[in-house]
């Protein structure tokens, strides 16, 4: 391999305010997002989720591998074989698999089985991570590289406008069987992506973050 070509970063995003203000504004947009569990059945165009899909993709990955796969479901049987499915997983959880603790800590968000969202969200963006490539090569930090990708893409949602819901029903693997991905695919996250119902109602708890002196360290 010859040495490696470099050119110029002339493509950089410059705004139109000083860097304090500009990420006021963000911080403006993101800290108003809410995990929505009751969306409406609004529809979002392909186009939009083309979109955000091409955000996330923006992120960076281990050697620029983009380990992911969005796949995104729109077709009313598949979300309905997905609600079924997760919804039985989601049974076994709520009656055996949770500890007490982790019981506990869901009661301020009042979750249950039912996830009704799954056919109602007008998309379902089911995020993959590749743990090889489609040729067999090797794939770096992947959860770290799907994990960045999954941020891009509920924070260009936010942007849009769009409610998300970053969902894990737990295992995950009827994910990959229903929408029949390759074995070197695993499923990372389900986001369904949508508006908010008219009457959507978030929990009170679990709102407020943590103040910065408990998360930023200045040495
Ligand atoms: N997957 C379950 C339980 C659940 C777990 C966590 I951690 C949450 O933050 C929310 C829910 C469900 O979706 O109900």
């Amino acid at each position: 391999m010859g040495a490696p070509e470099f050119v110029p970063y002339t493509d950089r995003y410059e705004p139109d305010c000083a860097p304090e203000e500009a990420a006021r504004r963000f911080h403006d947009v993101v800290r108003r997002r809410r995990t929505v569990r009751h969306f409406s059945d609004r529809p979002v165009s392909r186009e939009t989720i083309e979109w955000l899909v091409r955000c996330a993709t923006t992120a960076p990955s281990g050697a620029n591998k983009q380990p992911w796969r969005f796949v995104c479901v729109q077709d009313p049987a598949t979300k309905r074989a997905i609600r079924v499915a997760a919804e039985k997983e989601e049974r076994e959880f709520y009656a055996h698999r949770a500890t007490p603790e982790w019981l506990a800590d869901l009661e301020p968000l009042g979750t249950d089985p039912t996830k009704e969202f799954l056919e109602v969200a007008p998309w379902l963006i089911v995020v993959f991570r590749l743990v090889r490539a489609d040729d067999g090569s090797s794939h770096y930090y992947v959860n770290e590289s799907v994990g960045l990708a999954c941020g891009f893409l509920l924070a260009a949602a936010q942007h849009a406008g769009l409610a998300t819901l970053t969902h894990t029903p737990s295992p995950m693997g009827f994910l990959s069987d229903v929408l029949a991905r390759p074995a070197h695919e695993k499923p990372f996250l389900l986001i369904p992506v949508g508006y908010p119902a008219l009457d959507c109602l978030v929990p009170k708890a679990a709102i407020d973050r943590k103040p910065l002196d408990d998360v930023f360290i200045v040495r």
